[in-house]
């Protein structure tokens, strides 16, 4: 196993240790189903790509992986299955297929999906919490996640897409299209990397902070949450359901505005090798400020390049 395969499963079994002890007795009694039905989801298979970035510029800029750590990605990993269990349901995007497997209201029904979820957004502010309690310091990080993830972030991204432009009409522009994604799929994407700084900045408390590192980290987090969102419309056209583990094609079956159907599959390609040139920039930027950059740069190719 190379290196960068090591460090990657490192984090992913770390995280989902957490989880695991996070859903379990005595933390979540399994007595109830809303309970079955979060774990159902939460531990299904995720790549858990937002907390290992977390973990990732943490180590990049010179921290431990101490519990503290584990425990706001895994936070950030909860609301990620809760946006993910809410964004399936027929009220959303009506998806029956979520990594390979049934999504959890054709499991569970409408209303105990909506329950997991809502359930997953509290844990996960529980965790918080928890976390500011011991580390009061972590307060602001703790507020940046809720408002990433909020109407000012996610949640507002997911309003965007909920009102139904259709690429016919006037206002479906690449601009509207560039601000509903940077706050729908960027948004957590954006608070899982920043955590990840600000917690490093809270715990070494050195003047290697400047800010324009902060600027570096807060433009790498806003291309690469376009650039993931970018290939998942470039895989609903390109990839089987078999690989991708949901529903394909189901995008332009709704006429839904994503930078495929805006720009068609070859410009796509165009402006995405354009984000990733210009994401690798900062990379380079940001090594000459001595972050430690070869996992985050070899895990933001492997991204950028998934196939699922
Ligand atoms: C319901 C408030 C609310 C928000 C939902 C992010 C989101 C907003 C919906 C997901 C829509 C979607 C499929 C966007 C494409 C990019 C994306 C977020 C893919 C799923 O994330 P992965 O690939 O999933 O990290 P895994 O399964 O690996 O956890």
């Amino acid at each position: 196993m190379s290196k960068f395969m090591e460090k990657n499963a490192d984090f992913v079994h770390k995280i989902e240790a957490e989880i695991i002890r996070l859903t379990s007795e005595p933390q979540l009694s399994s007595d109830q189903v809303v309970a079955e039905a979060i774990r159902y989801s939460l531990l299904s298979g995720g790549k858990r790509v937002r907390p290992a970035l977390t973990m990732a510029i943490a180590e990049s800029l010179g921290t431990v992986l101490a519990p503290e750590l584990v425990s706001l990605a895994s936070a950030i990993e909860m609301i990620h299955t809760y946006s993910l269990i809410h964004d399936d349901l027929p009220s959303m995007d009506n998806d029956d297929l979520r990594r390979g497997k049934p999504t959890n209201h054709v499991i569970y029904g409408e209303g105990m999906a909506i329950l997991a979820g809502d359930g997953l957004l509290n844990m996960a502010y529980e965790v918080l919490f928890d976390l500011c309690t011991k580390r009061p310091d972590l307060i602001n990080v703790c507020r940046l996640i809720a408002k990433e993830a909020g109407v000012h972030g996610m949640i507002g991204g997911q309003s965007m897409d909920l009102t139904e432009i259709k690429l016919s009409d006037q206002d479906a522009t690449f601009d509207y299209l560039i601000k509903l994604q940077k706050l729908k799929t960027g948004g957590l994407i954006k608070a899982a990397i920043l955590s990840g700084y600000y917690y490093a900045k809270s715990m070494l408390n050195s003047d290697m902070f400047t800010s324009e590192l902060e600027q570096l980290f807060i433009d790498y987090a806003d291309k690469l949450g376009l650039a993931f969102q970018i290939r998942d419309d470039i895989l609903d056209v390109i990839s089987t359901e078999d690989v991708l583990g949901k529903s394909i094609g189901k995008d332009a079956r709704d006429d839904k505005l994503t930078f495929v159907s805006l720009l068609g599959i070859e410009k796509t390609k165009l402006f995405e090798t354009k984000l990733h040139d210009e994401i690798f920039e900062i990379l380079d930027k940001l090594k000459s400020l001595s972050v430690k950059i070869d996992f985050i740069s070899h895990f933001t190719l492997v991204l950028m390049h998934r196939d699922y």
